[in-house]
């Protein structure tokens, strides 16, 4: 049985013909992307495990990533301004229940709905560059949470508990805690 583990390369970009070019052994695999004044980044965009490349593009500040190596879609980031120069990293972490914590992203809280146990606190991330604030049916209120910024609410007693973004009204979620 042969096992096979993922580990680090090297590799290159080359901004005249905006390719890069990644050693894998023996092995070079050529990836055309981005435009001559791109900066290249590299990350796991998608969660598989494997790297993945993207693009900063300096003159609209927009990260052009690609998910996945063959077949790939784009998520396009409106991130910082044009002087910048891009960084990656793995400080990103996704949403899940058992953490309660809920991504604010694209416009939409994920999960949408969440049950919780009676005491614990639900935490939101606002992931979107566009700023959001949570106002729940009860008065509770978030204020106004920047890109990037996060809220923490407790809640003690069972029920249901409906909340919207006072921002952009169409965005609604609720949790229930039982
Ligand atoms: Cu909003």
């Amino acid at each position: 049985m042969i096992a096979t583990s993922i580990k680090s390369g090297v590799g290159v970009f080359r901004p005249s013909v905006h390719i890069f070019y990644l050693k894998n052994g023996t092995i070079t695999t050529s990836i055309n992307w981005g435009v001559s004044t791109d900066l290249p980044v590299t990350g796991d965009w998608n969660g598989d495990g494997r790297t993945d490349v993207g693009v900063f593009r300096p003159s609209t500040h927009i990260f052009y990533l690609r998910n996945g190596t063959i077949s790939w879609t784009t998520t396009a980031i409106n991130w910082g301004v044009s002087t910048d120069k891009p960084v990656t990293g793995k400080w990103q972490t996704t949403s899940s229940v058992s953490d309660n914590t809920i991504r604010i992203k694209n416009f939409a809280f994920d999960p949408a709905s969440i049950t919780v146990k009676v005491g614990s606190t639900v935490r939101w991330v606002n992931q979107d560059y566009a700023p959001h604030r949570i106002l729940f049916a009860d008065g509770a209120d978030s204020t106004v949470l920047a890109a990037s910024q996060s809220w923490n609410r407790k809640f003690d007693q069972a029920g249901t508990y409906d909340y919207n973004c006072t921002i952009h009204p169409s965005m609604q979620g609720s949790v229930i805690v039982k």
